[in-house]
């Protein structure tokens, strides 16, 4: 066998140059794959990062942990870094690891098709143009997909509306009555941001969320030439956040130890409290769930914002949109200029709109048919040579998702070099092996706060937790340190 001939031939398609397929296609080239395509819907890389410009986009993990380990940056201007900065690391990160050759901008591919005589998938873009490949990587991620509600009137009203994620900047805000329907993380940044410009904001808020304070601080240039002096004083700042957010996971459990969950429930209550005076605006900010079931807001300014004069918070979701505003759910009308849909992703339905078919046709919408479910968030069974990035069940609500990607990377490139082998071509895991693992996961997701009684983002319409990751990020590390071969059969074609 001559593995490097085939690692020099084997052809490896990557789904978008965001944070995921970006680092993939570096870490794939270093492993000795060269025929490397990355089909990128829009026109450059960094993804979401390239994506959501809204006021005051940034990041809520700490900058040197969210980075990849292989390219430390001790020019962090903020321990939270903005949407800017972060855009430029990865824009940096694509020319230093020479990305950008491989990519295919402006190609969005609708459907991937697994050809079972050639042991290969099909790829066809929006333009019908087709491509083949010996490897499928999705690095779509699961908040790629913007999420605006079909109220209904929505198309009727006369101002400006726009979704978080797509930030409309020609529509001007200033002295305008604005409506920011949602309070995620998204909206926690920005609604600081504009309420200094509007005339007036109304927040829809239909379960107000917890929120911990921030820390924001900058990096001066003596903090920066600390960083840049040795690489083992970033890796040592990394393992420090990483430890004590792994640590902070107890907190997420339902039976939580050393009274983590407790404490934090202390700290967000303790926060609302320092940070709104008015008991009105304080009890309708109270969450009625336990922290964690929905991501915890990290904020120093998002209380104060909203306790200001010319903000409204509403207690409530809408029902309809009318030429003029809105309706809420008390059914009076809320008149607005604008409207700013900060009501998150379609983030369980993971690579719609995309069609997917694998073995025998089958597609991945019926596979999933009762919520998405993968072998270690990454693979598909009858789906061979499919790999997800930031796949079902990977998410963390705890710590950095970049650390969960390269524990992925490092698994799937494991995956490819055995597809590379000679007489190999093409695996999948077994149906009892993604069984197994997908029993094991639910079983142990029960038993955190996600299962809890609330309603977010990392559970489908039918309740199941599809997206989020159930333990500590040194769990999921072990879980895909190395691949059993028993858990996949080769596919012959
Ligand atoms: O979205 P969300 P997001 N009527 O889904 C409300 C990542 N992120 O964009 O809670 C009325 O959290 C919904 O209400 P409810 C991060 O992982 C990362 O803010 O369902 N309201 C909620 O308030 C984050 O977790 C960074 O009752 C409706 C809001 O809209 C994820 O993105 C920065 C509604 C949606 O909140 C998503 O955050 C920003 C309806 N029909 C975001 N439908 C980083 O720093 C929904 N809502 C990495």
């Amino acid at each position: 066998m001559d593995q490097a001939v085939n690692k020099a031939t084997t052809r490896i398609a990557i789904l978008g140059a965001g944070m995921s397929g970006l680092g993939a296609a570096a870490k794939l080239k270093e492993a000795g794959y060269s025929v490397i395509d990355i089909f990128e819907k829009s026109g450059g890389v960094g993804g979401t990062w390239r994506d959501n410009t809204y006021p005051g986009c940034g990041c809520d993990v700490p900058s040197h942990l969210y980075s990849y380990s292989f390219e430390l940056n001790p020019d962090w201007d903020y321990k939270w870094s903005l949407q800017p900065q972060i855009l430029k690391y990865f824009e940096d990160f694509a020319d230093k690891y020479d990305v950008r050759r491989h990519c295919r901008f402006n190609t969005e591919i609708t459907e991937c098709r697994w050809d079972d005589a050639a042991n290969s998938w099909t790829l066809t873009d929006r333009a019908g143009k087709t491509y083949t490949a010996d490897v499928l990587i999705s690095g779509l991620g699961q908040l790629n997909i913007p999420h605006t509600p079909n109220f209904p009137g929505l198309d009727t009203f006369k101002g400006g509306a726009f979704h978080s994620a797509r930030w409309d900047h020609s529509v001007g805000l200033k002295g305008k009555t604005v409506a920011v329907i949602g309070n995620g993380p998204s909206a926690v940044q920005f609604v600081p941001e504009i309420q200094k410009v509007v005339g007036k904001m109304l927040s829809f808020q239909r379960s107000p969320a917890w929120c911990r304070p921030r820390g924001q601080r900058a990096y001066d240039a003596k903090a920066k030439k600390y960083f840049a002096g040795a690489d083992w004083r970033i890796n040592w700042y990394r393992w420090r956040i990483r430890a004590f957010a792994d640590f902070g996971f107890g907190a997420f459990l339902q039976k939580s130890p050393l009274g983590l969950a407790d404490s934090m429930k202390k700290m967000c209550q303790k926060h609302l409290e320092d940070q709104v005076q008015d008991p009105v605006l304080r009890e309708k900010l109270t969450p009625d769930f336990e922290p964690g079931c929905k991501r915890i807001l990290i904020s120093d300014d998002y209380y104060p914002a909203l306790a200001k004069p010319n903000v409204d918070v509403l207690r409530q979701g809408i029902k309809a949109v009318t030429p003029d505003g809105v309706i809420g759910e008390d059914g009076q009308e809320y008149k607005c200029d604008a409207i700013i849909w900060a009501t998150g992703f379609q983030s369980t339905e993971f690579l719609t709109p995309m069609q997917v078919y694998g073995r025998n046709g089958l597609s991945l919408n019926q596979a999933w048919k009762d919520g998405a479910e993968a072998f270690k968030g990454m693979a598909v069974s009858g789906f061979p040579n499919l790999f997800l990035l930031y796949g079902p069940n990977t998410n963390l609500g705890h710590n950095s998702i970049i650390l969960m990607v390269e524990h992925q990377i490092h698994y799937m490139i494991q995956c490819i070099d055995k597809i590379a082998e000679k007489g190999v071509a093409a695996i999948d895991v077994t149906p009892s092996a993604m069984t197994a693992y997908n029993v094991r996961v639910q079983s142990e997701i029960a038993k955190t706060v996600w299962a809890s009684d609330c309603h977010s983002w990392y559970k489908n319409e039918a309740g199941k937790v599809t997206n989020n990751w159930y333990g500590k990020t040194t769990d999921y590390k072990k879980e895909t340190r190395t691949p059993d071969w028993t858990d996949f059969e080769v596919v012959k074609g």
